[in-house]
């Protein structure tokens, strides 16, 4: 019987990125996953940029298996301005991917920031580095560093008096690499300052929940009858992480969340990234259960793993460690595989900055030998889950 396994892809950032195509081979992973980071967000994707980069993979026998992402703009998230002109851009590169031939867009509905970590380098047992999420040093650069407007109002009364006996002891230059790592963003796309994510807060002043909830229908409905209409699928990824941070809002974090817009815009070519790292820094999502609710709706997969503690903070723990029972998770996942036969692709998302990549300059979640290891481990994790069918 003809078992559907994972196709295994790997991120890779174009050219500027220290892993090379060659270095990808090498890793066994048959897809790619990429973005045209130098066109500014909002910009058009034109078919000689999208084909420029498809050549590159290509030629070294890779095939592009999904964009990630399209970064959705801030004025299409807040539904102002010139918004309906950057939908209908976004509409237009959806069009172009299609015309490329590439099945499968990401992009997400974060505002303002992409993920958010407070620490790139948090020391594993091992000796490995992991990406790290704290809510004091988050605290830390929202009060002291940002000085964001009530700022306060957004933590915990521990957390608030933590953060006050800590940021005593920062230097000048720790409180300046602790902005640079909240505010860091996609590895090759324009940094902001904290004055620009200032003023990119204040946009959301008025938004709640229910607001950013409607716009990302509006924006979905809208774009997910040109995706139908040309065959790719949607892929949207969740928060990251899963609550709302610096007073924003979030509408991507739970089941509940997913399955308002999934409702709502029920367009087959409307679907889900499921990521398991993003999903899991809250230990209200049950993971398996919401891989078993999105069923024929998960378009594409990133598998990590994390670590919680009391406070709610979180690593990125080794690919089968942490708390995501990635046993249960990857199961669920092959059984929809099989029962819609076909392959959903996947790549190990992160990994740890060990062994030689401590001596190089990585892009931070994405050296090679972390990964590397992330996809053997899940590679052997699959096969022994289909052996077992
Ligand atoms: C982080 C990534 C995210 C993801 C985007 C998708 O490492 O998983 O940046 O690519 O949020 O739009």
């Amino acid at each position: 019987m003809k078992m559907f396994k994972m196709e295994q892809t790997w991120r890779w950032y174009g050219n500027e990125d220290p892993v090379s195509l060659q270095d990808i081979k090498q890793a066994g992973a048959t897809g790619i996953v990429t973005a045209l980071h130098h066109i500014p967000h909002g910009e058009i994707w034109t078919v000689d940029e999208i084909n420029k980069r498809k050549a590159e993979v290509e030629k070294e026998g890779f095939t592009w298996s999904v964009v990630e992402s399209i970064t959705v703009h801030e004025s299409i998230k807040t539904r102002t301005g010139d918004y309906k002109n950057y939908i209908e851009k976004y509409k237009t590169s959806i069009r172009n991917v299609a015309a490329c031939g590439i099945p499968v867009i990401t992009y997400n509905f974060m505002p303002v920031n992409d993920w958010t970590r407070t620490s790139l380098n948090y020391k594993m047992h091992d000796g490995s580095l992991a990406l790290y999420f704290n809510w004091i040093d988050l605290a830390i650069f929202d009060i002291y560093i940002l000085k964001r407007k009530n700022a306060d109002n957004s933590y915990s009364k521990d957390i608030l008096q933590k953060a006050e006996d800590r940021f005593k002891t920062y230097s000048e230059e720790q409180l300046e690499a602790l902005a640079g790592v909240v505010m860091f963003g996609i590895p090759g796309e324009k940094k902001i300052s904290t004055t620009e994510m200032l003023q990119k807060l204040e946009w959301y002043k008025d938004i709640d929940a229910a607001a950013l909830r409607e716009n990302l229908c509006f924006f979905q409905n809208e774009i997910s009858a040109v995706a139908e209409e040309c065959g790719v699928k949607l892929a949207i990824h969740p928060d990251d992480p899963p609550f709302p941070i610096l007073g924003l809002p979030r509408v991507v974090s739970t089941q509940s969340d997913y399955e308002y817009f999934l409702n709502k815009i029920d367009n087959p070519a409307n679907g889900v990234c499921f990521c398991t790292g993003s999903l899991g820094a809250s230990g209200n999502n049950d993971l398996p259960v919401m891989v078993k609710a999105f069923g024929e709706k998960i378009n594409f997969i990133h598998l990590r793993n994390v670590k919680r503690d009391v406070e709610g903070n979180f690593y990125e723990a080794d690919h089968l460690g942490g708390d995501n029972d990635m046993y249960a998770i990857v199961k669920e996942l092959l059984l929809i595989q099989q029962r819609l036969k076909k392959s959903i692709p996947f790549r190990p998302d992160h990994g740890h900055q060990m062994l030689d990549d401590l001596k190089k300059v990585t892009n931070p979640g994405y050296s090679a030998i972390g990964r590397l290891r992330g996809l053997a481990e899940i590679r052997g994790l699959e096969m022994g889950i289909l052996g077992g069918l």
